[in-house]
Parts: C-alpha cells; structure tokens; sequence
C-alpha cells in the first residue's frame, strides 16, 4: 500500500468502541417522563459515545426488556447541548435593587465564579427580607427549599400543576389521598388484572405518547386476550390509531355532558348496576342521599331533569360534546352490559375550565356500569406514569434521611392530600401567580384577596416556570417588576433568559449515583454517575449548602449530600416478600461494597438481591405470573363488604353525592360545584368560542385549543434538543375542514393566537382531529421576537388562561384561539440555532 501520510485508521489496529469503554446504566430524568426504562451509556475517556437500551436479555411476553424511548436515544444531544448552562452568570446591567429591569431576557451576560454568585444571592435574600419583610420571595420552583424555609420562609404555589382536577374528587368521592401514590391512590388494578377487561375504555389518554414502555404492552396483551379498546378523544391519538377498536371523536371540556346522556340512557334502560350502586354509593338517587341532603338534589332525577325540567339526553348532549346521539345510545349500553369493563380517564380530560365537574360525572357513570372492585374492572383516572399497573410497587428504596424542613408559609401536603383549607390556602394559587406579583394580591380563596408583596422570583429546584405555567407574557412583566430574580438549571431556559443571575447545574449522566423514581412497581432502577459534571456545573445541595453558610444557617440542618442520600436509600432498600404482605431487605452489600460506594463504616447487610448486580445492570424486575401474591385489585375488600370495609370518605360508602367535594371546591373561591355531576358551560370552551351560542354565530377566537404531552419533551425538558427537533418537528395539528375554511394547506405556516399572546408554527392537516378542535404540543421553548412579541418556538402558554379556576386547576385544554396564514419569515426549529448565554467555552 502506497504511503499516502494518513494515519491508519483499520480496524484491526482500533479496538471497537465497545471494548474501550464501560457501559454505564442511565435514567434520563430525576422526574415525571413515563419511566418505566433503563438505558445504557458507553463512557470511553470519561466521554459519552454512545447510547443503548435494555438488551441484558432477550425480550419475552412473560419477560419484557424495559426498553427507554426516543428522548433516551436522543440523550446525547442533550447533555452536551450547546444551550447547556457552563458557568455561573449575571445579567450585565444588574445591580442590587434590580439595576435596570426592564433589559430582563435581552441584556448581555457575564462569566462570574461561584462565589459571586453566591454571595449575590444570599446577599439579595437578605436584602430584601430585610426591606420588605419575610413573604416577600416567590419560590417559582415546583420543590420546598430548605434555605428559604430557614429564613422564615417563602410563597409558593397553593397546588399542584399537574394533577389538575382529580385532587378533590378523587379524595372525597373516593378517599384515596393522592400524596402517597400518585393519581388517586391506584384506584386501578395491577396489569395481569386488566389484561382480564372484555373492554377498555381510554376516556382522553394517550400513552403511546405519553408514556412510554411497558403501558402499551398492557394494552396489547389485553387486546390479544378478547378486549375492545375505545377511544374517546378530540383526536384520534396513536394509541387510539394502533390498537383502538372504535374512536369517538369530542369536543375538548365537554365530556361531561356525554357522561350525564351515557347516564341517561342506562336510567331510561334500567341497565345500571343497582345492587352496587344500593351497597356501595350515596347519592344515586332520592332513597340512598346522606342525612340531611334534600332528597331531590339525587343524581337520577337531575339526569331525568325531574326538576329543572331538562332531561340530560343523547341529543342534549350532542349540541354540546359533538358526539352522535346514537353514537352516545350504542356506547352506554355497551359499558353497562360488558363485565368486566375497564373505564379508564387522565388528567388532560380535567385540565380545562370547570375540571372537577369532568371527575364527578366520570366516577358517577363508571360506578353505575359497577364495574369496581372485580378482577378486569376498573373505574380510575390513569394518567401518565403508573398506566395500567396499581397497587404498592413492589421494591423501594429507603428513606433518604434528609432533614425535613418545612416552609412556614406554603406547602402543599394538604393539598395533595385532599384537604379543605382551613383558614386560607397554603400559597398563591398557579393561575394567581403573576397577578399577585403585578398587582400585588391574590385571591385567597373565599376569604378573599390577599396583600402581597413580592420583590424577589426564586426560579430554582424544579424551576423554567415561565415556560411551563399558563400565562407567559404576563408572566414576562412579572419578572420585570421584581427587585430580583435567580434561576438555576441544566439549560439557558426561558426562565434563566429572564433572571439576574444564572447557577449552572449538573443533570443526569453527571449526579452521584441516584435511585430515579420508577413508575413501574416490579422494578427498581438507578441512574449511575456516567461522566463528571461538566464545565461548573453543580447540584442543589451544593447551592443551598453555601448559601446556609452565608446566611448563618447550620447546612447539616437543612441538607444531605447526594452519596449519603443514596447510600441510606440503597441500605434500606425493600423488596415485597413472596407471600406478599410486607418489604424485606432487597440488597446484599458487602464490607469491600460500601468502602467501593464511599462510606466503609456502613454494616454489611443481606438482602435477595447482589448489589454488584444491580449496579451493573442499572435494574431489578420481579418477575410476576398469575396466582402469586402481588397481584391488586382496586376496592375489593370494600365492594365485597362495604360496612366491614368502609372507604375514607364522610359516609364511608363512595359518594355519588358528595358535599365535602362542594365544601373544599367552595374554599377555593372562583366558582361553586353542586355534590352531584352537573354541566355548568365553561368560562372559556366551546360554548365560548361563539359570540351568540344559542344562535351559534361563530366568535372572535372560533377554535379550542389544547396541548398535549409531546414524545419530543418530558415536560419542557429536551425541548432543545437537536435530534427529536428533527424527528417530531411539533407542528400545530388541524382538521383539513378548519384549513380549507381558512385558505391553508399542509406545512404553511400560520399565526395561532388570542388577546393573549401569539405563537407561529407549521400546520399538519390530518382528519384525527375533531373539526373546530387544535392541537399545539406542550413543552415547545419559548422564542420571543423583540420585534412582533410572536412566540416563533410555540409554547402553547403564550395563548393559556390566568383565571382562578377551581381548586387550581389549570385549564390548558379549552383555549380559544384564531389561527391565519403568516406571510413574514419563519424558519422551522431543527435549523434554528439555539439560543444560548453568548459565553464562549474555556
Ligand atoms: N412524552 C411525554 N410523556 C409525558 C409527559 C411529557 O411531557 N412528554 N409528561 C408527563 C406528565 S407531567 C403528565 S401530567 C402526563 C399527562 O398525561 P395525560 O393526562 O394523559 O395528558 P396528555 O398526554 O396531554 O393527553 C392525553 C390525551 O387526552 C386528550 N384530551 C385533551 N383534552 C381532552 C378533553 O377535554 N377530553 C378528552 N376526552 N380528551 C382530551 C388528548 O387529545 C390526548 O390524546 O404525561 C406524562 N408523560
Ligand atoms: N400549556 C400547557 N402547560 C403545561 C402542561 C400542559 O399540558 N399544557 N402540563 C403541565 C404539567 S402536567 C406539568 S407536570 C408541568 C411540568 O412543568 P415543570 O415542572 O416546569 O417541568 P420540567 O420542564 O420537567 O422541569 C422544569 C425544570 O426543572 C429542572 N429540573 C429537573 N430536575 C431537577 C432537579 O432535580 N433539580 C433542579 N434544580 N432542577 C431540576 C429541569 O431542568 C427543567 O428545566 O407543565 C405544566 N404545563
Ligand atoms: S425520557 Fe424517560 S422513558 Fe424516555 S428513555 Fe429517558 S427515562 Fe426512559
Ligand atoms: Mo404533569
């Protein structure tokens, strides 16, 4: 071979990559993805080359690999994006007091070290609580901070964003608190047990996108075992498309008016499960009210319209929701009659004006089909994470050992588990958030609007909360008002763009070894440390750790590090035992272990599982078969023998009627529900998407919009991240009869807006979607044009509504925008550069 003076790159000289690195195992997030995975990272010279998913066996029915999806493919391009955050910043015409705030989100950025910005925060929070008194912090971030909780604390949200309507229903209907599992205390059952349903009904859920993994799987097997899967949706979603039987199309925020006709005709038909509903509910109709309710106030005679003279019928219900009413006839004979069914709900359904009256009419129709407390029947909402397999998880890490420092001014427990407040709410609420800084009040409930004075914006432990709560662009002015605002992330986010100073932080691949929250209960994972943080990148309790000592705090008081968190969560560690009724200790960890993990004063222990195992394979799946004992049936010792077995509610029975609901719903102060299902036409829906709804004459904003969980994001995480920009581009999605209407074709681009804002984005015309119905991806990065205020990334919350709604229920989905064509510059996301700090890399 002639010598050319390249150097030889052959094989035979290279060894593959594989043999010059170690595979490292890896969760992607430390929150809410679905989750169920575990994926692998080849880590060559402390670099990450490459990514894989679950192979340690080959993939079986009973055995499934846990495989991890797209946004773990795509891991690569997120840890080392070039938007990640390197070093610690502060804005170039800061000063204490806020220097000149209106240049908040477009003034020049400069390189500073850790202990200047440290020593600014702590100064600030200082300052300010000094000036204007201790309540005068925001905490944006979603998690309670132990340093502002040592200095007398912070205001926070008075809720959660997430869980949406099904808080208060779900705890007082029900009684299962949600706090400790997530989405209604696994009203459903475990996935050998829904495998067993002759007919799934998914009431709004998509988790073909919306989770991941092992759910789908679930599905299909109980597809391939005789059940009919129904959809009911505004758009006929991948699931729905896959391994749907039937799709019925709604409009967003009107289901509850089909529920109450389904109501209709199994009353007309007498098709309801009388016996269960007699033994197991109030409130069905005027023989089983609790004391003291005006028996005419009975669910029954209100779907008849005894009464109000207004029987809830199909054809009723079809001038609201859009669904045939023989469509609506065929459908609630069909759950009455099948047994045992699977009546499955989300969030997404209850996260629009009026959420809970959603909640109320589901649980009140699902129990009327009786289809609760049985093998293969089930009447739950479902969301996201823990799709289609309730019950305890069978392996936990142990508790972490942090020191619990509560904030003085809000936490949320209460309100996770179902509380009513007592004297006031326990925060500001999420739709109140940026008025109460603008304006300087929010609405406490019903005892009314509270002063507040809000000068600094924490945005830090589960923060970008610009991006993700509704109401942008107020929220823009709210960050301009304050005298300060820091923010602390992995990536320039939207809400760092708008802070005063900026602390990088590690993420995933670059935390100690840390056990990730698995939303599958038969395995564990854990998420190795895959490389040394980059850049300067530091974590939370290094931050607060600092902050502590400059604010003369003791840091062993408030915080924990990383290692010692994972070593006495690995150390109590418990695995189900195999008759099923309580933990045991999961891992075997050695002397030479715990000297390996740091800590060798640590006593050896014995468990079932090898901790070097695990180690290596990031994972514990505990195979399950039919007749072993971590099997869970929702409710079952309850509907077996409800007066033995009572439920936590005030009657003890599941409340049909539920007065507590009204109560707590009440407290919140924007508007009153009845303790029946009742619909009460949204403040903004589809009713309102004309000027004159009777005489139907369309209004300023003819369109309901809603947004979707997107498998580009999990949440607004990975939403810069090059590849899945490519591959799931996140266009608008629009029925081919709205496009025509409006003179566009498939890919034009087009201005989506209202009164609140605007966003531009590509149209995907499909007829999956109901006609008058939009879809725009949640989790878009917003990018703001100084010029026009048009968000050209497409973040759904330029256009979502601030008002009070609820318990704080956040109505993302029944938005009422325009759309047109857009004539001006746009130029699609994959080849938009990031927007990144400006800081060039040393
Ligand atoms: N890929 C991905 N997965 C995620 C997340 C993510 O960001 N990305 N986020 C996670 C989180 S934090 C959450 S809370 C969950 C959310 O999970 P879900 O609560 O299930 O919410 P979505 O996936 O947004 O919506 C599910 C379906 O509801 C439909 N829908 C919307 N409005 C209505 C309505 O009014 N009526 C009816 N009948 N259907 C409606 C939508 O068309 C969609 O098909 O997803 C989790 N999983
Ligand atoms: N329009 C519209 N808006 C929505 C929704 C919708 O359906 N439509 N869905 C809502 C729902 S259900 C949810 S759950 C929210 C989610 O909204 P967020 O809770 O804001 O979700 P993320 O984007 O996952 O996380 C916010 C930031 O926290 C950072 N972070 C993650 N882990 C850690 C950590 O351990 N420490 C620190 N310091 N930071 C961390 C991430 O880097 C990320 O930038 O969005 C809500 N917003
Ligand atoms: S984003 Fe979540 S589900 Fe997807 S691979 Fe990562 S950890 Fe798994
Ligand atoms: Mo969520």
């Amino acid at each position: 071979m002639a010598d050319t003076g390249a150097s030889d790159n052959s094989k035979a000289s290279t060894p593959a990559l594989e043999d010059q690195g170690e595979w490292e195992p890896f969760r992607c997030c430390r929150l809410d993805c679905s989750a169920t995975c575990i994926n692998y990272a080849l880590v060559v010279d402390g670099q990450v080359v490459r990514v894989k998913t679950d192979d340690r066996f080959e993939d079986t029915e009973e055995m499934p690999q846990q495989r991890g999806c797209v946004r773990g493919q795509a891991r690569i391009k997120t840890v080392y994006g070039a938007d990640r955050l390197k070093y610690p910043m502060k804005r170039k015409n800061w000063e204490p007091g806020g220097g000149k705030k209106e240049l908040r989100g477009r003034d020049e950025w400069v390189r500073i070290s850790w202990d200047e910005a440290l020593d600014i925060v702590a100064s600030e929070i200082q300052r300010i609580i000094d000036k204007y008194g201790v309540g005068s912090i925001y905490r944006a971030g979603m998690y309670t901070n132990p340093v502002l909780a040592s200095v007398g604390g912070s205001y926070a949200s008075a809720g959660g964003n997430s869980l949406d309507g099904w808080v208060y229903p779900a705890r007082c209907m029900t009684g299962f608190p949600n706090l400790n599992s997530y989405y209604g205390d696994y009203l459903y059952n475990d996935r050998l047990s829904w495998v067993k349903s002759k007919l799934i009904v998914l009431w709004g859920n998509n988790p073909s996108w919306s989770c991941h993994g092992y759910p789908n799987k679930i599905l299909v097997d109980a597809k391939r075992n005789g059940a009919k899967i129904i959809g009911i949706n505004p758009f006929c979603n991948d699931t729905i498309s896959s391994i749907g039987d039937q799709w019925i199309p709604i409009r967003p925020g009107t289901d509850t008016a089909m529920l109450l006709a389904c109501a209709y005709v199994m009353i007309t038909n007498d098709l309801q499960d009388q016996d269960f509903l007699d033994r197991c509910t109030i409130g069905f109709d005027a023989d089983h009210m609790p004391e003291g309710a005006d028996p005419k106030d009975n669910f029954k005679d209100y779907v008849l319209g005894t009464y109000d003279g207004v029987p809830k019928t199909p054809e009723w219900a079809y001038n609201i929701c859009g669904v045939d009413p023989q469509v609506i006839t065929d459908f609630a004979k069909e759950i009455a009659t099948t047994k045992p069914a699977a009546l499955i709900t989300c969030s997404a359904a209850t996260r629009i004006f009026r959420g809970e009256q959603f909640a109320q009419a589901f649980f009140t129709v699902g129990w009327m089909t009786g289809n609760v407390g049985k093998d293969g029947a089930m009447v739950s909402d479902n969301s996201q994470k823990l799709f289609g397999n309730g019950g305890l998880p069978l392996m936990t890490p142990g508790a972490n050992g942090k020191p619990v420092v509560l904030d003085p001014i809000s936490e949320v427990f209460n309100y996770y588990n179902g509380v009513a407040p007592e004297n006031g709410l326990w925060g500001i609420p999420i739709q109140g958030r940026w008025d109460a800084v603008l304006n300087g009040e929010y609405m406490d409930g019903k005892w009314g609007m509270k002063k507040v004075d809000i000068q600094m914006i924490w945005d830090i432990g589960r923060g970008n909360k610009l991006q993700t709560d509704p109401g942008l662009p107020k929220g823009i002015e709210a960050f301009r008002k304050v005298e300060f605002v820091v923010s602390a992330d992995c990536w320039f986010t939207l809400t760092a763009q708008y802070a005063d100073v900026v602390l990088p932080e590690v993420m995933q691949w670059e935390y100690p070894d840390n056990f990730s929250p698995t939303s599958n209960r038969e395995t564990l994972t854990y998420c190795s440390k895959v490389i040394e943080p980059l850049f300067e990148t530091k974590d939370d309790c290094f931050i607060n750790v600092e902050l502590a000592k400059r604010l003369g705090i003791d840091p062993a008081a408030i915080e924990l590090s990383e290692e010692e968190v994972f070593c006495n969560q690995l150390a109590g560690a418990g695995i189900m035992k195999e008759d099923g009724t309580d933990y045991e200790t999961m891992f075997t960890i050695t002397k030479e272990d715990w000297a390996e993990l740091g800590q060798p004063d640590r006593e050896p222990q014995t468990g079932r599982v090898e901790w070097q195992q695990f180690k290596k394979d990031g994972i514990y799946q505990l195979p399950r078969q039919e007749g072993d004992n971590y099997g869970y049936i929702a409710l079952e010792d309850f509907v077996r023998d409800p007066e033995a077995n009572p439920v936590a509610t005030e009657s003890g029975k599941l409340e049909i009627y539920c007065q507590s609901l009204s109560y707590a719903v009440d407290c919140f102060g924007s508007y009153h529900v009845d303790p029946i299902a009742k619909y009460v036409a949204p403040e903004e829906g589809y009713e309102t998407t004309f000027s004159d709804f009777e005489k139907r004459v369309p209004g300023k904003y003819p369109l309901l919009m809603n947004s979707p969980h997107y498998p580009h994001h999990n949440a607004a995480q990975f939403a810069s991240n090059v590849w899945l920009r490519e591959a799931w581009s996140a266009p608008i999605y629009m029925n081919p009869l709205d496009a025509e209407a409006r003179g566009l074709k498939s890919e034009d681009v087009v201005r989506c807006y209202n009164d609140r804002g605007a966003v531009l984005r590509q149209v995907k015309l499909t007829p999956r979607v109901m006609p008058g119905n939009v879809l725009l991806p949640d989790g878009q990065w917003s990018e703001i044009d100084p010029e026009t205020g048009i968000d050209v990334g497409g973040n759904p919350n330029m256009l979502t509504s601030t008002a009070y709604n609820g318990a704080d229920v956040q109505p993302w989905n029944s938005i009422n925008v325009e759309i047109e064509k857009w004539d001006g510059d746009y130029t699609p996301d994959h080849v938009r550069p990031l927007v990144t700090d400006g800081l060039t890399e040393e």
